[in-house]
């Protein structure tokens, strides 16, 4: 396989060229004072950082609200990291715009653009399908599904007991440094982190808690409203039509997910799992996991303008 040249937005990146990008961007003059790269308590299976960036207006003295994004924790599904690498450079390039700046002054954003660098990495080099981790498990196989290893309900729908599923959920919950990291950096800051957004592909679905069962939360209602106007949001930009509704019930019930572990566990009321688009609706045109790097600046306009909404909306709670 070709070795890109240099970064692009508007490409898919290799883990090292997105992250010396995270470090020049975080140096330049537009992100002054407002940036600095955050690495999880953890390096990944192979050893890779986990490397993100936090974007946000300084407000000493006070505590500012927090929100908090990943994307890539399945490694095939690309377009993810690359949305939230077009929303990272949207906070840092736009701010002179009212809604970066209300964005930006208001929020800290805590952004981990690949949270499976191991997986990712696969999928360049060796299986472009390829979702879990690459931790040697039984029986000559790999890999862990880490939203199956989150510890809340954990195995009990929705995966598989088998290490060489797809849908794999470990040997225990946190089985992985990967889900390990995520855990502990999120959980100490789970008092300010007032929204978990995490970033899959694809389907066209704004999901909320629970995914491991049916049931719903007893404040799903709240939670809904907001994945709804995220949804009429992304609509408005061209046209790309959401489903919003619980996990569970929209997909399939599926325990260990990252986002009711930060419901269930840390607390974090509004929590989100965003499947993004496989191609664009307007035109029947469907790629799955293969989306054309064309489509990046229109689906990261299109996340963009979701987490807006977001953002407005969580702030009158
Ligand atoms: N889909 C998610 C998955 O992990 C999900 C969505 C999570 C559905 C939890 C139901 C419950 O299966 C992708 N793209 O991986
Ligand atoms: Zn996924």
């Amino acid at each position: 396989l070709q070795r890109q040249a240099a970064f692009s937005l508007d490409n898919f990146n290799r883990v090292n060229d997105i992250y010396n990008w995270l470090r020049t961007v975080s140096q330049s003059t537009a992100c002054q004072g407002k940036c600095s790269l955050f690495d999880l308590p953890k390096n990944s299976y192979e050893g890779r950082p986990l490397r993100g960036i936090k974007i946000g207006t300084p407000k000493p003295g006070t505590t500012k609200p927090a929100i908090w994004v990943d994307a890539g924790i399945h490694a095939r599904e690309w377009i993810a990291p690359a949305s939230a690498l077009y929303f990272i450079n949207k906070l840092i390039t736009d701010y002179n715009t009212p809604d970066v700046k209300f964005m930006v002054d208001t929020y800290d954003w805590y952004i981990l653009p690949v949270a499976n660098p191991d997986g990712y990495e696969y999928t360049h080099t060796q299986d472009r399908m390829w979702r879990k981790t690459r931790s040697k498990q039984s029986y000559s196989c790999y890999g862990v599904d880490p939203n199956r290893n989150f510890n809340f309900h954990w195995g009990e729908s929705g995966t598989s007991q088998y290490p060489c599923a797809e849908t794999y959920g470990g040997k225990r919950a946190f089985s992985e440094p990967e889900t390990q990291a995520m855990r502990d950096f999120i959980y100490s800051k789970r008092h300010i982190i007032k929204t978990y957004i995490s970033l899959h592909s694809y389907g066209n679905y704004w999901l909320t808690s629970w995914g491991y069962t049916r049931n719903l939360p007893s404040d799903y209602q709240e939670l809904l409203n907001i994945a709804k106007k995220g949804s009429d949001a992304i609509l408005s930009v061209r046209g790309q039509s959401y489903s919003f509704g619980s996990a569970g019930v929209l997909l399939y019930p599926a325990a260990g997910g990252s986002d009711d572990w930060a419901k269930g566990k840390a607390g974090i009321k509004y929590s989100y799992t965003i499947e993004l688009s496989p191609g664009d609706q307007t035109s029947d045109r469907w790629y799955g996991f293969n989306l054309p790097a064309s489509h990046i600046p229109r689906v990261g306009e299109d996340l963009f303008k979701g987490l807006k909404v977001v953002a407005e909306a969580v702030e009158e709670k």
